[in-house]
């Protein structure tokens, strides 16, 4: 398969409600759709960074950067048969994991499409509908925050999240789990506490929480052990966690017993199905991990929770939770027993509302622009 065109849009999509964690409020989510064109075809894929450097480097200004000077030259006129060969074209080019994630993505979408398969039979997922929950953002008050968890509740949801920092952590956590005792709880902490600074942390493992999720600096892997060692709660790892290596590392020294994947964070689907097989090996369960995505990201993160090793909700949750409107014509709903489907069509399965994208459409630019 030759690629023909890359096309890169920048969208900015207003979310139903803001979203706060302990790097800062969204009341937008900024991505870059990804449309790769080859044989008649249009493959999708969507680059997860976000407009600031809150969560990673890697910013919708950088991956866009990326993009246009080096990814997109070093494949388009080139012939692709697998998308992996697409991961070694651009390993020699440093970080930048989100936009090689989204080109990625759109070349799996491409090949679903090409041979007539799923993305979810490419990647070897062993099921059609998969457990999810919400991720909850810090809300003005414990008591506000427990009104927010019980709509989502009532809604279907039988998992949640909690976000906290330092200053809003237990009284919202103990306030959550006094309102719903058998609740399938966690929190994640974004990076936002110092070793010393997580003691704070210490009643939560008496919460009865799944987990914990990245208390610590995101290069903090030994901070993280020795909380481990310390705290019976499963400690899970989000943002130290960008390759295979990094997975393996980490839990040979017990700096988590629980990671949480993102095709995006870790350079793509390829390097998160190694991820999935190494922990699956060794019995450490993963969760698939969300970014405000939008119906194509929504799409991949569906696929990828449905391999074995994925035994843990994601945080994948239907679409009224993020957007009014989404870029896809689907919307993905949440069913009675907190579970969505997996798309069944070939590819990522979506197709694209082109009224919406012209709506959210804030810059674009295609491979045909490029100076030879
Ligand atoms: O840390 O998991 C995170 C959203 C943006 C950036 C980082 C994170 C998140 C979420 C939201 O928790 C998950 C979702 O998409 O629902
Ligand atoms: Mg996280």
């Amino acid at each position: 398969m030759r690629i023909e065109e890359i096309e890169v849009v920048h969208l900015r999509m207003p979310l139903r409600t803001p979203f706060e964690t302990s790097f800062g409020r969204s009341v937008t989510r900024d991505c870059l759709l990804l449309i790769v064109r080859a044989e008649g075809l249009e493959g999708y894929g969507e680059c997860v960074a976000d407009w600031e450097p809150g969560y990673s480097p890697e910013t919708v200004g950088t991956e866009w950067h990326i993009l246009r000077e080096f990814i997109l030259p070093a494949v388009v006129g080139i012939e692709f048969e697998q998308p992996q060969e697409f991961c070694q074209k651009v390993a020699w080019i440093r970080g930048h994991r989100m936009a090689k994630a989204g080109v990625e993505m759109a070349l799996w979408d491409l090949y679903g499409k090409r041979h007539g398969q799923s993305l979810r039979a490419l990647l070897g997922g062993v099921r059609n509908r998969v457990e999810v929950g919400v991720s909850v953002g810090i809300q003005e008050t414990p008591q506000v925050l427990v009104k927010v968890v019980e709509s989502y509740l009532n809604q279907g949801y039988r998992r949640i999240k909690l976000k906290i920092k330092p200053g809003r952590d237990i009284d919202d956590v103990l306030a959550v789990r006094q309102a719903f005792p058998t609740l399938r709880l966690q929190v994640d902490a974004n990076s936002a506490y110092t070793l010393e600074g997580a003691q704070a942390l210490k009643p939560l493992d008496d919460l009865n929480l799944l987990l914990i999720e990245q208390p610590l600096g995101e290069e903090d892997w030994w901070g993280h052990r020795s909380l481990q060692l310390d705290f019976r709660t499963p400690i899970c790892l989000d943002e130290s966690i960008l390759s295979l290596q990094h997975a393996r590392q980490a839990l040979e020294i017990g700096a988590c017993r629980v990671i949480n994947i993102k095709a995006g964070r870790v350079g793509g689907l390829t390097e998160a199905v190694a991820i999935h097989n190494h922990c699956l090996s060794l019995a450490v369960p993963v969760w698939c991990g969300g970014m405000l995505e939008t119906g194509v990201g929504r799409a991949s993160n569906l696929a990828l929770a449905s391999l074995p090793g994925f035994t843990l909700p994601g945080d994948i949750s239907a679409t009224e939770r993020y957007y009014e409107e989404d870029i896809t014509e689907e919307r993905f709903t949440l069913n009675p027993d907190s579970t969505i489907d997996v798309p069944e069509r070939p590819g990522l399965g979506v197709k694209l509302d082109q009224k919406a994208l012209k709506k959210y459409q804030v810059n674009v630019f295609s491979s045909r622009d490029l100076v030879k």
